[in-house]
C-alpha cells in the first residue's frame, strides 16, 4: 500500500501504513500556524482489502466537536465523492471501507483545486457582462482575481447601481465556500434566468471566489501562507502578512459596498445559516429589518437554508471589527452576512450518500439570488441615493 498527498490541497502525515486494517495517520497543522483539521490524501494498492484509517490526533484538532457525527468523504475519480463509515471516540477518528479500485482519495470535504479556480475565472469571463480584475498578488505571488459583473447596457446608470460584494474561502479548508461561489456565478451569468438578468440590470457584483489561494493549495485549514487567519485581519491588514485582505479591502473602499456576503464552512453545526452584524455600533433597526427580510426570503425559497440554528448573537457594540462581516457592515453601514455551510450534512435534509456536498453548496450559492432580489430596492439609505 502507498499513501501520498503531494498534490493540490494534499495534507496528511502517515504514522504507519503497513496494516490495511490499522492505517495510522495524523492530521497536519497549517504550514505556519497551529490549526489542524483539513486532510486530503490518496491510498493506492488496497483494492478489496478491509481498510481502516485511524486519525490519531483527531481529538487535538482545531474543532474536535467537528468529528461528532462526521463522515469522511472518499472518491475514486476525484469527481464523484461519497461518505464512508466513520466513528469518533473523543480522541481517535476511524474511517472504514473496502476500496473497489487500486486508487482512492480521502478528504475532509470535497476539494476545490486551484486549476478549477482558474477555470472558473476563465469560464465566467467569457460572459459579456463579466470583467476580470487583477487586484495584485498573494503572499506566494498567486493572482488575487476579482470578477466585476453587471449589464453595462442597463437603463440604470452605473452610479445608481447597488454594489454587491461576495468573497469566499478566507479559510482555505472551507472548500464548500468556493463551490458556493461557483454556483452563484454560474447562475448569475445565466442569460435565461430572469432573476439574474434583473440583478445585473440593477447591481454591480464584485466576486472574489477564493480569498486564500496559497492556503488552499497548501492544504491549510484556516490560514494563508504567512500563517495569518484572514478573517481576523480586516481592521489592519498588511501587504506583508495579509495582502489578500489588504487588496480586497482597498478595492471595496474604492467601489463602496451596499451588500456583503462572506462564504465559509462550519465544522460543528449540521446546518446552513448566516451570521449578521448585530454586534457593530452602527447596527440599526434599518439593518435589522433588512437582515430579517433577507433571511425570510431565503428560508421561503430554499429549504436547505434555515434560521433556527446558528451562532449566539453578539451583544450590541461588542462585535470584533477584525472580522470581514463586522468591518464591512461598520465601514459602509450596509447589510452584511457571514454564510456558514456544514462539513457534515444538513440535519434537516440529510443525504446518506454524500452528506453536505459540493453540488449542494453550488445549489445554495445559486439560491441566494432570490433573497438578493427581495432586498435590492432597500439596500441604500435614502441619504446615499
Ligand atoms: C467565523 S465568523 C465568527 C463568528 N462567530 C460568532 N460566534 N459570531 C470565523 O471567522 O471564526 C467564520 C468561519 O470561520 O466560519
Ligand atoms: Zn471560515
Amino acid at each position: 500500500m502507498h499513501i501520498s498527498s503531494s498534490f493540490d490541497s494534499g495534507a496528511i502525515d502517515v504514522v504507519d501504513a503497513t496494516v490495511p486494517g490499522d492505517i495510522q495517520l495524523r492530521i497536519r497543522s497549517d504550514n505556519a500556524a497551529e490549526f489542524a483539521q483539513w486532510f486530503h490524501f490518496r491510498l493506492q494498492d488496497a483494492k478489496d482489502l478491509g481498510v481502516c484509517l485511524r486519525f490519531l490526533n483527531a481529538g487535538a484538532c482545531a474543532y474536535p466537536k467537528g468529528w461528532e457525527n462526521y463522515r469522511v468523504v472518499a472518491s475514486y475519480d476525484r469527481k464523484n465523492w461519497f461518505r464512508i463509515e466513520t466513528t469518533y471516540d473523543g480522541a481517535v477518528m476511524a474511517a472504514q471501507m473496502t476500496p473497489e479500485a487500486q486508487s482512492v482519495y480521502f478528504a475532509y470535504f470535497e476539494p476545490y483545486s486551484y486549476e478549477r479556480h482558474l477555470d472558473l475565472i476563465g469560464t465566467a469571463a467569457k460572459c459579456e457582462h463579466v470583467a476580470i480584475v487583477c487586484l495584485g498578488q498573494t503572499v506566494e505571488a498567486r493572482d488575487m482575481n476579482l470578477l466585476r459583473i453587471t449589464n453595462a447596457g442597463s437603463k440604470t446608470p452605473e452610479g445608481q447601481k447597488k454594489k454587491i460584494w461576495l468573497i469566499a474561502r478566507q479559510h482555505p479548508g472551507e472548500s464548500m465556500a468556493e463551490w458556493f461561489a461557483e454556483g452563484f456565478l454560474e447562475r448569475l451569468i445565466d442569460q435565461d434566468d430572469s432573476v439574474s438578468r434583473t440583478l445585473l440590470e440593477e447591481c454591480i457584483f464584485y466576486v472574489v471566489p477564493n480569498m486564500n489561494p496559497d492556503g488552499a493549495v497548501r492544504g491549510n485549514l484556516r490560514t494563508n501562507a504567512a500563517g495569518v487567519n484572514l478573517n481576523r485581519e480586516w481592521q489592519s491588514p498588511t501587504v506583508e502578512k495579509s495582502p489578500e485582505v489588504f487588496l480586497v479591502r482597498t478595492a471595496m473602499l474604492q467601489t463602496g459596498v451596499d451588500m456583503f456576503l462572506d462564504a465559509h464552512g462550519d465544522e460543528g453545526l449540521p446546518y446552513n445559516f448566516v451570521v449578521g452584524s448585530e454586534g457593530t455600533a452602527s447596527y440599526s433597526p434599518r439593518r435589522a429589518g433588512l437582515e430579517d427580510r433577507f433571511k425570510s426570503a431565503w428560508v421561503a425559497s430554499c429549504p436547505d437554508f434555515q434560521t433556527r440554528h446558528g451562532y449566539d448573537k453578539s451583544r450590541p457594540s461588542t462585535g470584533n471589527l477584525s472580522l470581514a462581516t463586522n468591518w464591512v457592515a461598520q465601514q459602509f453601514d450596509c447589510l452584511a452576512f457571514t454564510i456558514e455551510m456544514p462539513f457534515k450534512d444538513n440535519a434537516d435534509l440529510p443525504n446518506p450518500l454524500t452528506g453536505w456536498s459540493a453540488e449542494r453548496s453550488k445549489r445554495l450559492g445559486a439560491s441566494v439570488r432570490i433573497p438578493l432580489l427581495t432586498v435590492i430596492d432597500e439596500l441604500r439609505q435614502v441619504s446615499q441615493a
